[in-house]
């Protein structure tokens, strides 16, 4: 049977699947999968071969489902503790989590008790380093006790970060995306070796931005660059069309894709300024798309491939983001040449 490519130079991939092909992946895989993480309306508790999947309700675009899998290139043992799952080896761990909030409990509470329980379990492993957080939760954009949920969310999230004596600059890279239903959930990737942040020189970093979207600002970097010793790996947060702090071309999706596009390279570029090394975008360059309207899928499509060609990892989700006026936004990560 062809199998898939193997990259042990990098010290986690990830592989984006529909739901046809997940079993083979993991059997080729074995004891280096890390996480799974599905996507799509019907969610899925194990795989065939008894894996557990972290499930997000999102609806994919192109498919009923898709699966996000992150390998290691060294075998992972399993891990449970009262608030989480998860998965390590010598250097890095996933970590999966969910918190079933109903719509009257405030966010930030669940928030900070999210994030207090990941700052405990870094501070006993051996893996100090968060380097990527992602976060989904229902109406993100839903006002409840007076405050934008999102907001509420970044409060109790900041409140973590004061707590255990976090520096807002050494936050690591993440996203905040609306799901259609279900719990909080959140996935990290913690490693033992420090990354590094990034931030983008055409944006306030959002840990700096101004009061008006909200009280306590979103604790998170532009990008992490991560394993410097070994095959560097670039992750990129969630990116949109914001420039300064502002969002731009609020009225156009094809726009804001421009303009994404604009910032995920100037972020790129500013790693490339500490020594990341990228190679072909082609294959070193996996993308996640999230659009608020699912009938502009094919034009955002249209426009990343446009821009950086075919890409041999991409999914689309269709999910609500964390500003009202941002119809996209693009995550991703970038692996450079073994050193
Ligand atoms: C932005 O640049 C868009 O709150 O964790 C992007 C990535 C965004 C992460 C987060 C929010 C978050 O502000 C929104």
């Amino acid at each position: 049977m062809m199998g898939y490519e193997v990259h042990q130079n990098r010290v986690v991939t990830l592989k984006y699947l529909v739901p046809g092909a997940l079993d083979a992946y993991l059997a080729q895989c074995g004891d280096r999968v890390a996480c799974v993480v599905g996507f799509g309306s019907n969610p899925v508790a194990t795989t065939k071969s008894g894996c557990p999947v972290l499930w997000v309700d999102t609806p994919v675009l192109g498919s009923d489902a898709a699966y996000e899998i992150w390998t290691a290139n060294k075998p992972v043992s399993q891990y449970q503790d009262e608030l989480m799952t998860g998965a390590g080896n010598e250097d890095i761990f996933f970590g999966r989590m969910s918190f079933q909030n109903n719509a009257a409990e405030d966010l930030s509470e669940v928030a900070l008790r999210a994030f207090s329980g990941i700052f405990e379990f870094l501070q006993r492993s051996n893996y100090s380093n968060l380097i990527r957080v992602w976060n989904y939760f229902p109406e993100i954009n839903a006002i409840k006790n007076d405050i934008e949920r999102y907001r509420g969310f970044s409060i109790g999230r900041h409140e973590a970060f004061v707590r255990y004596q976090k520096k807002v600059e050494d936050s690591p890279a993440a996203c905040a995306l609306g799901s259609h239903g279900g719990p909080l959930v959140i996935y990290f990737l913690a490693a033992r070796s420090p990354g590094l942040q990034i931030e983008n020189p055409r944006q306030i970093s959002a840990y700096s931005y101004p009061k008006q979207y909200g009280p306590r600002s979103p604790t998170f970097s532009r990008a992490t660059l991560a394993f410097q010793d070994t095959a560097q790996t670039l992750f990129i947060s969630g990116t949109a069309s914001i420039l300064g702090h502002e969002t731009v071309h609020p009225a156009s999706v094809s726009l804001q894709t421009r303009e994404t596009l604009v910032n995920i390279r100037a972020v790129i570029e500013q790693a490339v300024l500490k020594g990341f090394a990228p190679v072909d975008f082609a294959s070193d360059l996996a993308l996640k798309v999230y659009v608020r309207h699912a009938e502009d899928f094919a034009e955002v499509v249209g426009i990343i491939q446009e821009e950086l060609g075919t890409l041999s990892e991409l999914i689309v989700l269709q999910a609500d983001i964390c500003r009202a006026d941002l119809l996209v936004e693009i995550e991703a990560v970038c692996w450079s040449q073994a050193r």
